[in-house]
């Protein structure tokens, strides 16, 4: 997915979060889901809580969940958003070991760090009634683990958690365990608290803060106030913590709503009551993302019954007295060459409108490409809108017409690559344009609002103007390939040749839609409009 970004990023900005002199908030998801809901919020920072994975998944925030089962939660989170997630490591696992594991495995998955609680393994929730001082760990333990971990990767964020309050100890034990775990190399220390005031909070900033003045470096703190939510945030950033964790608010929330869904639907035997209580399936799709499926599809998968229109309908001969569409580049004909572009991208409808030397197209050769030929009779009173005419009638006669269609005239020798950026441009009508000032080929010149630039990243463009002179503005020069994405462009194009002098220019047609139009700059080695020898060996150099 576009969001896969470097890892390593992830942790830079996490790090630098921490160290930043204003306060940051991490909220919690449990999902991919719940990541991307949390990131269009607006969070810099999700926090993948144990207690909120352990409730998804259905098991006790009792490491019932082992390693790879949260890191495969991690990497659907870390996927679908871009911002950095601090994982609710737990323990770290049992010792030092597990912890490095558990480094390499998050890592892996996307995440920008973890965070490991110094008490025992299998640890409890630490907001459940219970955890007493023989829950905690070992300082020497928990410092081997941090230094494993941080050896293990070192841009790695490790966040080293207090719960001496949770355990009903002072202030005095939980600093005295910062400082060891400060000094174990932990990027940050996360002071955990369950009273209902930020008491505990504040009066360990007071140590923190006093040993900063003294000039002694102290990394910054992290806080989780699930249990003092009626703490104003204002004082958190007077105190000088770093970040904040919302720590379980999306799992509540969920559990919430499907409780009065589940209930509603069981009670009414319908869905009438719901309905209005969620949100529409469309909200879905929009998280999924499925909207840049149909720029995928379109980019990368074949069209599958789509329809070309080669035109040679007019005067269109070559030395040899064939028309040019028929002319040899490198042993195949250019029909055949178009034929095989169309047939590479699952066009399998193709037809060819011929004029003069309408015979010529009765040969072994042309059936076997297997296309359809219209002959348009009037061809030497007529330009391209009278063959574009022509085709187009014969072609919505029956109503199995399949967009997008393409259009092309019959001298021309293109790469695939130019019928992929006409056929993903997000426009009614799509059309070939040579932003190479010497080519005029035609003499039919556009303006688009924007010039080509070899660095842009996108060729396509708005046309604003095709007209029959060069101007000032002109920002290319049509190449005769126009494809038609929409059943709107089509009528409109349909509709405009029907209504000009069939002698006219395609520019006059062009330049008279109202739908979407949009231009895609191709440039000359993707395309050659055959008119002598030197055209056929440049054509077959492509
Ligand atoms: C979690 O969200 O899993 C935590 C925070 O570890 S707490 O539930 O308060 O322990
Ligand atoms: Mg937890």
């Amino acid at each position: 997915m576009k969001y896969k970004k470097s890892r390593l990023s992830k942790s830079i900005k996490l790090r630098d979060m921490l160290n930043s002199n204003k306060l940051e908030f991490a909220m919690e998801a449990h999902s991919g889901l719940s990541a991307v809901i949390a990131e269009e919020a607006g969070f810099k920072c999700l926090w993948a809580s144990g207690l909120s994975m352990s409730a998804m998944t259905g098991c006790r925030d009792r490491n019932e969940l082992d390693i790879s089962e949260v890191s495969k939660i991690v990497e659907w989170m870390a996927d679908h958003t871009t911002v950095p997630i601090l994982v609710d490591g737990d323990t770290g696992g049992v010792d030092y070991r597990s912890a490095q594991i558990m480094v390499d495995k998050l890592s892996k998955a996307g995440a920008a760090g973890v965070c490991i609680e110094d008490k025992l393994y299998p640890k409890s929730n630490s907001l459940l009634d219970g955890t007493s001082s023989s829950d905690l760990a070992d300082v020497t333990l928990h410092c081997g683990k941090i230094k494993a971990m941080k050896s293990e990767n070192p841009e790695f964020v490790v966040v080293a958690r207090l719960e001496e309050f949770i355990s009903g100890l002072g202030v005095q034990e939980a600093y005295r365990r910062a400082l060891a775990y400060q000094d174990a190399g932990a990027d940050a220390i996360l002071v955990h608290s369950k009273i209902k005031n930020d008491s505990q909070i504040r009066e360990f900033m007071e140590y923190w803060n006093s040993d900063k003045k003294k000039g002694f470096k102290r990394v910054p703190i992290v806080i989780v106030p699930t249990k003092y939510f009626q703490t104003p945030t204002d004082n958190f950033r007077e105190y000088g913590v770093s970040l904040v964790i919302w720590a379980n608010h999306n799992i509540r929330a969920s559990i919430e709503a499907m409780q009065k869904v589940s209930k509603d639907i069981y009670e009414r035997e319908s869905l009438v009551g719901a309905e209005k209580m969620i949100v529409p399936v469309s909200e879905i799709f929009r998280l999924q993302h499925d909207e840049d499926m149909k720029e995928f599809d379109k980019k990368y998968s074949p069209v599958y019954g789509g329809t070309s229109l080669i035109l040679s309908g007019t005067d269109s001969k070559n030395v040899k007295g064939v028309p040019k569409v028929l002319e040899e580049v490198d042993h195949r004909t250019i029909l055949d060459r178009q034929v095989s572009v169309y047939k590479n991208f699952g066009i399998k409808r193709i037809a060819v409108v011929s004029g003069q030397d309408s015979d010529k197209f009765d040969c072994s050769e042309v059936r076997d490409l297997d296309v359809d030929v219209y002959c348009n009779n009037n061809w030497e009173n007529e330009t391209e809108v009278g063959s574009t005419l022509t085709g187009l009638l014969r072609l919505t006669s029956d109503c199995n017409l399949k967009l997008p269609l393409i259009i092309s005239y019959g001298d021309l020798v293109f790469k695939d690559s130019v019928v992929s950026q006409m056929i993903a441009a997000d426009a009614d009508i799509v059309i070939g344009v040579d932003p190479n000032p010497q080519v005029k080929r035609y003499n039919e010149f556009v303006t688009g609002d924007r010039k080509f630039e070899r660095l842009d990243q996108s060729n396509v463009f708005n046309v604003k103007e095709v007209v029959d002179k060069e101007t000032s503005d002109s920002t290319g020069s049509f190449i005769g390939m126009i494809c038609i994405n929409s059943y709107k462009g089509l009528s409109q194009i349909l509709d405009i040749c029907k209504e000009v002098d069939s002698r006219d220019r395609m520019c006059k047609v062009l330049n008279q839609l109202t739908c979407k139009v949009k231009g895609v700059y191709v440039t000359s080695n993707e395309w050659v409009d055959i008119n002598d020898m030197s055209d056929v060996n440049l054509a077959e150099g492509l």
